[in-house]
C-alpha cells in the first residue's frame, strides 16, 4: 500500500467562473469571461457560464457532497466582479455574504477552504476603462481587493493563493487569444506577466504586513506548467526541454524565487522583457509561502534551428514560439484524453522534482490535476475507470516523489464537478461529481467514490501493472 504522509492535503478544486452561474444576480458585474463568452465564435456553441452548475444557489448541496466523501479541503475562487462589481471602490454586500456563508458551510464539515482570488474573471469595467493587465495600476486595485478578502473572510480562511496561473492568463488571453480578453501579441504577453507578478507581490505584501500577524494564514500563488522530456539525449535537446520549462514555469517563479526572470528569457526576449524595478524585486522575491502547481500533461522538446521554417502551432504550448525555439511533439503510443492531454504521470514525478531541485525544496502542493473524458450517465453511475486510474498513477508518481525527497504536502483532484471548459464550453467533463446540464443534477462518479476510499485510508495499493511513474 502506497501510504502518503498522515498531515496530507487532500482536495478537490473548482473555479467561480466556471461553477457558479448567477453571472448577474445579487449585484454581480460581468467580468471579461463573461463577456468573451458572450462574444459570438469565442466558445464552442457559443456557451456561456451565466447559469453554469448554479453552484452560487446549490452551494449547501455541494459542501454536503465534500462532506459525503471525506474532502479534507477545497479549493475554489472568488469571483472579483462579485465583490466589487466594478473592480474598484464599492464593495458588493451580497458577494461577500455569498462567500462568507460557503465558508462557514465548509468548515461545518471540517473541510478547510482554500481561496483563489483570481481565476481569470477580471471584472469588465478594469478592462474595457482601465486596460486591465496592461495597466501598472492593477497592482494596487488587485491588493485593495485582496484586502477586502482578508478582512471579511481571512478569520476563517488560512490558505490563500492569489493568483491561478498567469500563464494562461499571458499566453492564452495575450497571445494566442483563445482566451479572454482574447488579444494576440507578442509584447502583451511578457507585460501582462509583470503586472501580474507586480499584483501578486502587492496582495502578499498587504498580507504579510497587515494580516498574518493576527490571522496567522499562509499566501501563495498557483501556476502551471506541463513536463518537457528532451527528444533526444543530445545537449541541444537537452536544453531545449530546460529552456522550455524556464519559459513556462521559471517566468513566474523565478522572480518570486530569486527575484529575476530567467537568464535565458532576459538573452532571448530582450527589450520586450519587462525589468523590475528595486521595489518590485524586493515585494517579489519570497512572496509565496507554498509552491502551488496545476499539472496535467506534458511533451517532447527538441530543439529548433532558428533558420530553419518550422512553426509550433501545438495548442497550450511553452509560449511564444520564436522567443524559444522548441518543437514539442508527443509520442504515439501516449494515451490521450479527451484534450489531447497525454496521461504521463512519470512527467508528473519529474516535474515535482524539478521545482524541488530548482527552487530549494519548497513545501509544494499540486494545486490541479486531472482529467477531462467522455463520461456516460448509465443507470445513475459513471464509470470513469480511466479517471481513477490516470489520478491513481499521478498518485503514484507523487508517492515515488516523495520518497525521493520531494516536499509534496497535498494534492486537489480537478475538478470537484463537470463544469464550463472556458473556451470549449461544456464540451469537456473534468469533474469526479457528474453535472446533468439539463437538471443540473449532481452524480459522484466511480472515480469519485475511488478518492474518498484513498482520503479515508491515507493511500492505496498501485494496482496498474507496466504503468512507468
Ligand atoms: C486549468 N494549457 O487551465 C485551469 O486552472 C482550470 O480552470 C481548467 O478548467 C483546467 O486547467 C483544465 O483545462 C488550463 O493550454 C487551461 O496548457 C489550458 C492550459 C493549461 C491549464
Amino acid at each position: 500500500m502506497l501510504k502518503f504522509p498522515a498531515d496530507f492535503i487532500w482536495g478537490s478544486a473548482t473555479s467561480s467562473h466556471q461553477i457558479e452561474g448567477a453571472a448577474l444576480e445579487d449585484g454581480r458585474a460581468w467580468s471579461i469571461w463573461d463577456a468573451h463568452a458572450h462574444t459570438p465564435g469565442r466558445t464552442k456553441n457559443n456557451e456561456n457560464a451565466d447559469i453554469a452548475c448554479d453552484h452560487y444557489h446549490r452551494y449547501k448541496e455541494d459542501v454536503k457532497l465534500m462532506a459525503d466523501m471525506g474532502l479534507k479541503a477545497y479549493r475554489f475562487s472568488i469571483s472579483w466582479s462579485r465583490i466589487q462589481p466594478d473592480g474598484q471602490g464599492k464593495v458588493n454586500v451580497k458577494g461577500i455574504e455569498f462567500y462568507s456563508n460557503l465558508i462557514d458551510e465548509l468548515l461545518k464539515y471540517g473541510i478547510t477552504p482554500w481561496v483563489t482570488l483570481y481565476h481569470w474573471d477580471l471584472p469588465l469595467a478594469l478592462h474595457t476603462e482601465k486596460d486591465g493587465w496592461l495597466n501598472p495600476e492593477i497592482a494596487n486595485w488587485f491588493a485593495a481587493y485582496a484586502g477586502i478578502c482578508f478582512e471579511h473572510f481571512g478569520d476563517r480562511v488560512k490558505h490563500w493563493i492569489t493568483l491561478n496561473e498567469p500563464w494562461v492568463v499571458s499566453i492564452l488571453g495575450y497571445s494566442q487569444g483563445v482566451f479572454a480578453p482574447g488579444r494576440k501579441s507578442k509584447n502583451e504577453p511578457y507585460q501582462v506577466a509583470h503586472q501580474l507578478l507586480r499584483a501578486h507581490g502587492k496582495a502578499v505584501q498587504l498580507y504579510r504586513t497587515k494580516y498574518q500577524p493576527t490571522q496567522a494564514g499562509q499566501i501563495g500563488i498557483t501556476n502551471n506548467c506541463d513536463w518537457r522530456e528532451p527528444l533526444t539525449d543530445s545537449t541541444v535537446d537537452t536544453e531545449a526541454a530546460q529552456r522550455s520549462l524556464e519559459f513556462f514555469l521559471g517566468w513566474f517563479a523565478d522572480p518570486i524565487y530569486f527575484g529575476d526572470y530567467p537568464q535565458v528569457m532576459k538573452d532571448r526576449v530582450g527589450d520586450r522583457l519587462p525589468k523590475f524595478t528595486e521595489e518590485d524585486t524586493a515585494m517579489i522575491k519570497g512572496s509565496s509561502d507554498f509552491f502551488g502547481l496545476n499539472h496535467y500533461t506534458g511533451l517532447y522538446a527538441a530543439d529548433v534551428d532558428p533558420n530553419a521554417d518550422v512553426k509550433n502551432e501545438v495548442y497550450g504550448n511553452g509560449g511564444i514560439f520564436e522567443d524559444q525555439y522548441v518543437q514539442l511533439t508527443a509520442d504515439p503510443s501516449w494515451k490521450l484524453t479527451t484534450m489531447n492531454w497525454a496521461i504521463l504521470p512519470w512527467g508528473c514525478r519529474k516535474l515535482i522534482e524539478w521545482i524541488s531541485n530548482r527552487y530549494d525544496n519548497p513545501p509544494l502542493y499540486i494545486t490541479e490535476n486531472g482529467c477531462a473524458l467522455d463520461d456516460q450517465l448509465i443507470n445513475g453511475n459513471v464509470n470513469d475507470t480511466v479517471r481513477q486510474e490516470y489520478i491513481e498513477s499521478y498518485l503514484a508518481a507523487c508517492h515515488k516523489a516523495i520518497e525521493n525527497g520531494v516536499n509534496l504536502k497535498g494534492y486537489f483532484v480537478w475538478s470537484f464537478m463537470d463544469n464550463f471548459e472556458w473556451a470549449l464550453g461544456y464540451s469537456k467533463r473534468f469533474g469526479i461529481h457528474y453535472v446533468n446540464y439539463d437538471t443540473l443534477e449532481r452524480t459522484p462518479k466511480k472515480s469519485a467514490l475511488w478518492f474518498a476510499e484513498v482520503i479515508k485510508n491515507g493511500g492505496f495499493t498501485f494496482s496498474q501493472k507496466g504503468i512507468e511513474i
